[in-house]
C-alpha cells in the first residue's frame, strides 16, 4: 500500500511543473491541509524541489531529479513491475551487493534496487565504479532465469542492447557497445554493466542473476577522478535543457530489459548488438588472466561471445575477458 507521502508525490509527479492547491491534494487523499503541508516538508527535506505559492498551492519543479518509486512507476509501462519490487535508497555501498543478499533471501524475479550514490560501487574483476550522488543511475535488477551459464552471457548481451535502446528512446542519444558490456557515447564510457550469478553448486544451474547497471547521467567532467577523466563521459551536461528525469530513464531501461529478456529469438538482439559493437573489425589486445596477446575482433556469436583471429590465422571464441583497441603504434 502506498503511503500518504507516496500518494502526494505521485500526484505531484503526474502534474510536474503545474501548481496544485493544498485543498485539492487534501481532498484527493482525504487528509487535512496541515497534513499535506507536513508531507510536502518531508519531501523537500529529501531533496524534492517543490515550489509553494501562497494561495495557489504546490508544484514539483521540472528540474527536480530525485529517484523515487513513484517517479519510476509513473513512467513504467511494464505492468510486470510492481511497487513493492522497486527499492530506492539514498546511499548504499553497492546495489549489486544488496541485490545479492536479497536474492539469497528469496525476493522475486524483477526486483529492482536503485541508489542515489554508491560508496563502494563495483566494476568487473574487482575494479570499482565511481558512483557520485545525484548525477548517475546505479541500479541492480534481480532476474531468476531457468538455465545455465550460457544464458547468463546472453542476458548481459541483451542488457547492453536494452540500455542503448532506452538511451535512444528517451534521450535521442546514439550509443555504441564495447564488448563485453560497456556503453559509449561520443567515444566516452557512460555506462558499465556487471552481471553476477548466484548458482546452485549441485545442479550447476543459475538461481538468480544480478544485473548491475551504472550510468553517468550528468556527472561533470571535472567531477571524475583523474584516472578516468579521459575515458568517462556523461549522457548530458549539468543544467542542460533536457528534462528527462533519471526516474524516466530508469523506467525505460527496466522496460527495455524485460522486453529483450523475453525475446524468443535472441538473434533479434544479437544483430543489434553487433551493429552497435564498435570493436568488430578492429585490431585489439586481449587480456585473459595473466595472459595477454594481440588479435583482430571478427564477430559476435549467437551467445554474445567474441570471435577473434590471432596473427597466425587461428580463431578463438572469448566468453569472458577484457579487450582494448590497439592504436596503430601499439
Ligand atoms: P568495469 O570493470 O568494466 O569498469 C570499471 C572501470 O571503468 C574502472 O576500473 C575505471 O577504469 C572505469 N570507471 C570507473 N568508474 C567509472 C564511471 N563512473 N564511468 C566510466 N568509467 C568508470 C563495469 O565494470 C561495470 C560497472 C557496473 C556498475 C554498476 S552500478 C550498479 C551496480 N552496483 C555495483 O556495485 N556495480 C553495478
Amino acid at each position: 500500500m502506498p503511503t500518504t507521502k507516496a500518494k502526494v508525490l505521485r500526484i505531484l509527479e503526474e502534474n510536474r511543473g503545474q501548481t496544485i492547491s493544498g485543498a485539492k491534494l487534501a481532498k484527493a487523499l482525504n487528509i487535512s491541509r496541515a497534513a499535506v503541508w507536513k508531507v510536502i516538508e518531508e519531501l523537500r527535506n529529501e531533496g524534492f524541489k517543490i515550489n509553494a505559492k501562497a494561495n495557489k498551492g504546490y508544484n514539483l519543479a521540472e528540474s527536480s531529479d530525485i529517484l523515487s518509486v513513484e517517479g519510476i512507476l509513473l513512467h513504467s509501462q511494464n505492468s510486470q513491475i510492481k511497487r513493492e519490487q522497486i527499492h530506492v535508497y539514498k546511499t548504499l555501498e553497492s546495489t549489486n551487493q544488496l541485490a545479492k543478499k536479497m536474492a539469497v533471501a528469496g525476493v522475486s524475479h524483477g526486483t529492482v534496487i536503485l541508489a542515489e550514490e554508491q560508496t563502494q560501487g563495483r566494476g568487473r574483476l574487482g575494479r570499482s565504479f565511481f558512483s557520485p550522488k545525484g548525477t548517475g543511475l546505479y541500479m541492480s535488477i534481480i532476474l531468476c532465469p531457468k538455465g545455465t551459464m550460457d544464458q547468463a552471457m546472453l542476458t548481459t548481451t541483451a542488457a547492453s542492447v536494452a540500455v542503448c535502446r532506452a538511451f535512444s528512446k528517451v534521450l535521442g542519444i546514439d550509443s555504441q557497445i564495447k564488448w563485453v558490456n560497456d556503453i559509449f557515447v561520443n567515444n566516452r564510457k557512460v555506462c558499465g554493466i556487471l552481471t553476477e550469478a548466484l548458482s546452485n553448486f549441485e545442479t550447476g544451474s543459475i538461481e538468480s542473476l544480478i544485473l548491475g547497471i551504472g550510468i553517468n547521467v550528468s556527472t561533470e567532467k571535472n567531477q571524475f577522478p583523474e584516472e578516468i577523466k579521459e575515458v568517462a563521459g556523461s549522457l548530458r551536461e549539468k543544467n542542460s535543457p533536457n528534462t528527462v528525469s533519471r526516474n524516466q530513464l530508469a523506467a525505460s531501461i527496466i522496460n527495455e530489459i524485460f522486453t529483450v529478456y523475453e525475446t524468443v529469438n535472441p538473434q533479434d538482439f544479437i544483430s543489434e548488438y553487433k551493429s552497435r559493437c564498435f570493436v568488430l573489425g578492429k585490431e585489439i589486445r586481449v587480456y585473459r588472466g595473466l595472459d595477454q596477446y594481440n588479435a583482430k575482433a571478427i564477430d559476435i556469436d549467437s551467445q554474445g561471445a567474441l570471435i577473434i583471429e590471432r596473427p597466425d590465422g587461428s580463431k578463438e571464441t572469448l566468453n569472458s575477458g577484457e579487450i582494448s583497441i590497439r592504436s596503430k603504434t601499439d
